[in-house]
């Protein structure tokens, strides 16, 4: 869902100041350090663009402006030759959405030459992501509609008090070519968490091209939930408090033990690229880890982020049913990032880094502390062991230090955190917490037995139902394990029964070594049974003869539970399988296609993957979801308590053996030995 306007800080560039300005940005880069390929747009990049597209379509509005990627060899070139001289990057290029009259343009901005390479008009299905001023204005229509007015008043309510959201309508098999949105609405009337304070039984909806309302429909009269018990604010709890815990911080008197150069960081023994996309969020890419044995970084992970996110709402009544978001490729989990809160959002040592993108009619906004980085010590051991056999007994243990890349997307009600954390062990671990609102549904019944038809969800309050739905995320997972060409291995454990009189036992377990051929094979369905996950590099063995590979450690398992050719299936079709595996397409980044908002479902994965193209010893992506089915409990109302879904990479055979051995403990505080002497 969307963003809030109110945290992005628009600026407005004059133009007359031009010249001066460009000097000034050439500065800021400059000081900024944004001297990699895969650095996000600038903002004198992103005000290029919007110059430059504005020359050819006056009124145009935007919806994506990003870094084209360069290819990726260019890439890897850089980084082996260029990089080392510390030469900023040549040829930046922008891809560039926008509606002009009515239709989508796909632009190609060479910002090296300013100038435009390609401006194509998109014919297929689907449309662009909403921006948020859109969303905004298209908000307000309904208090201007006398329809609605009338509905507001017949229902005794004060329209100053009412709020209005847009929702996206998904594709239900009818003609789509109209941006047409809901506009649902809420009755604040003094209440901070207006969610739980639906007006069921309305719905708006509204031409985003034509911004006005094309259909109104008020069909019932629902009670408003009572604001009465809505607050999160801790200002405005009354007791009985929870015993208040006493206070802490992470100390790091010497500083952080990680390094930002621009948007490179380097910690312990990993080095890697961050960026903010509008689109997707956080994008982590050139990821490698120094092996001391080997003496040299080894490459990891070539680029991984959200590639698109399903969350299907299980309501079949009028105003629910078409709640099917694709949140990325829709509202953009970049868009609906939030400015971290230091101290809370993330710890005292983070380091903050702001995002920058463009509004719909391409200035720039800026979200501050977009993205955030610090080291995490939450008292975890890294390894251990206790030896009593011995003549002397011993013990050693390492603490876990680990770093960790946060962003916070609040889209609407929900609130996502989206966590990379990377391990001295190699392993990352990427983590999506939860939290926020419930999508409520206002409903007469205030007691369960009074229910007696399907209300699509748990009574979580009186006169409010929290609507059943599932969260997938699915990330793009470009793993360069030791090098580009890749297979993906599904070891399958398989039990043995013993038959004959060789052993007591009667079974044991075994390991079934199986390479993925073809992208069909490279689709994996895991709640099938015991099915272990690597990718390896084919060409390269340790020195005893193991294949050096990578595990995905999948985390709780869920799949689809709607019908397979079911509309908002078939455009969710990248939830499918827990993991699919593709050749290395430039043009393939985003699961669910790149126009999602009213798409068919015609450039999934699901689709790309029919193709079946080779996937053996090739640069190979592996996309893998995460998610979890939500029936909503009463602990969620009025605020849920956050919710972990996690999977981790882990080295498999990558290094020689444990490469934490050699880990020192942290550095003895001399300065803090010092300080509390
Ligand atoms: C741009 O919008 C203005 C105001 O709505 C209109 O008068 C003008 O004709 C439009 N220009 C183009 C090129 O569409
Ligand atoms: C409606 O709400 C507005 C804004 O809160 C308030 O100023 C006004 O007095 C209210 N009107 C009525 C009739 O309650
Ligand atoms: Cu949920």
């Amino acid at each position: 869902m969307f963003g809030n306007t109110m945290t992005t800080l628009i600026m407005k560039f004059p133009k007359t100041f031009a010249t001066l300005f460009f000097t000034f940005l050439l500065f800021l880069v400059k000081i900024h350090g944004s001297n990699h390929p895969l650095d996000p747009l600038t903002p004198f990049e992103l005000n290029q663009v919007q110059t430059l597209v504005k020359k050819s379509h006056k009124n145009a509005t935007f919806h994506y402006v990003g870094l084209e990627e360069p290819n990726k060899q260019e890439i890897l070139t850089w980084m082996s030759q260029t990089h080392s001289k510390n030469s900023a990057p040549s040829n930046r290029k922008a891809y560039v959405v926008v509606r002009a009259k009515s239709k989508s343009h796909e632009i190609i901005v060479d910002l090296s030459k300013n100038s435009i390479l390609s401006d194509e008009v998109y014919t297929g299905n689907g449309f662009p992501m909403l921006n948020n001023e859109e969303q905004t204005i298209a908000s307000k229509l309904p208090h201007k509609y006398a329809p609605f007015q009338a509905s507001i008043a017949k229902r005794g309510l004060n329209l100053s008090e009412v709020l209005c959201e847009v929702f996206t309508m998904g594709w239900y098999g009818e003609k789509s070519d109209t941006r047409k949105v809901s506009v649902l609405c809420y009755y604040v009337d003094g209440a901070v968490n207006f969610y739980m304070r639906p007006i069921e039984g309305i719905m708006a909806i509204a031409d985003l091209d034509k911004m006005k309302i094309v259909d109104y429909r008020d069909r019932a009269v629902v009670p408003i939930p009572n604001a009465k018990g809505t607050d999160y604010r801790e200002s405005e709890q009354n007791p009985p408090f929870d015993t208040r815990v006493k206070g802490m911080t992470i100390s790091q008197p010497d500083g952080p033990s990680f390094a930002l150069d621009g948007n490179r960081v380097r910690w312990a023994n990993w080095d890697f690229h961050i960026a903010f996309d509008m689109r997707v969020g956080p994008v982590i890419s050139l990821v490698s880890i120094y092996d001391h044995e080997k003496d040299k970084y080894r490459s990891v992970l070539y680029r991984g982020y959200v590639s698109e996110m399903f969350v299907p709402y299980q309501d079949m009544s009028e105003e629910w049913y078409f709640r099917t978001f694709l949140d990325a490729g829709e509202f953009g989990f970049g868009i609906a990032a939030m400015p971290l809160q230091p101290l809370t959002d993330c710890p005292k040592n983070a380091v903050f880094i702001d995002g920058y993108y463009t509004t719909r009619d391409g200035t720039i906004a800026k979200t501050p502390n977009v993205l955030c980085i610090f080291e995490r010590y939450a008292g975890d051991i890294m390894w251990r062991h206790s030896e009593s056999q011995l003549p002397e007994e011993l013990t050693e243990v390492r603490p876990d230090i680990t770093l960790v890349v946060r962003m916070v997307s609040t889209v609407a009600n929900y609130d996502y955190i989206i966590d990379w954390e990377f391990k001295q062990s190699g392993a990352i671990k990427v983590t999506t917490s939860l939290s926020g609102m419930l999508g409520a549904k206002a409903s007469v019944y205030t007691h369960k037995d009074q229910i007696e038809d399907e209300v699509y969800g748990t009574l979580v309050a009186q006169n409010l139902i929290g609507a059943r739905h599932d969260h997938f995320l699915t990330f793009y997972l470009d793993l360069d394990i030791d090098g580009v060409a890749n297979s993906l291995v599904k070891n399958e454990l398989q039990t043995v029964r013993v038959v004959d009189e060789t052993s007591p036992r009667k079974s044991y377990w075994k390991v079934n070594k199986e390479v993925a051929k073809t992208e069909s094979e490279g689709k994996v369905q895991l709640a099938s049974g015991a099915t272990e996950i690597i990718v390896i590099n084919p060409n390269k063995k340790t020195k005893i003869g193991n294949d050096i590979g990578y595990h995905l450690v999948p985390g709780p398992i869920v799949g689809p539970l709607l019908w397979k050719y079911d509309h908002q299936q078939i455009r969710g079709a990248f939830s499918n399988y827990n993991l699919w595996t593709t050749p290395y397409s430039k043009a393939q980044k985003w699961a669910g296609g790149a126009f999602v908002e009213q798409g068919h479902g015609t450039d999934t994965l699901a689709q790309w993957t029919l193709r079946d193209r080779e996937i053996e010893e090739k640069d190979i992506v592996v996309w893998y979801t995460m998610g979890f089915h939500h029936v909503p409990v009463q602990e969620d109302y009025p605020i849920m308590p956050t919710v972990s879904i996690d999977f981790q990479l882990r080295p498999a055979n990558f290094f020689e053996y444990n490469p934490v051995l050699k880990v020192k403990s942290a550095k003895p505080l001399i300065k803090w030995s010092n300080c509390s002497a």
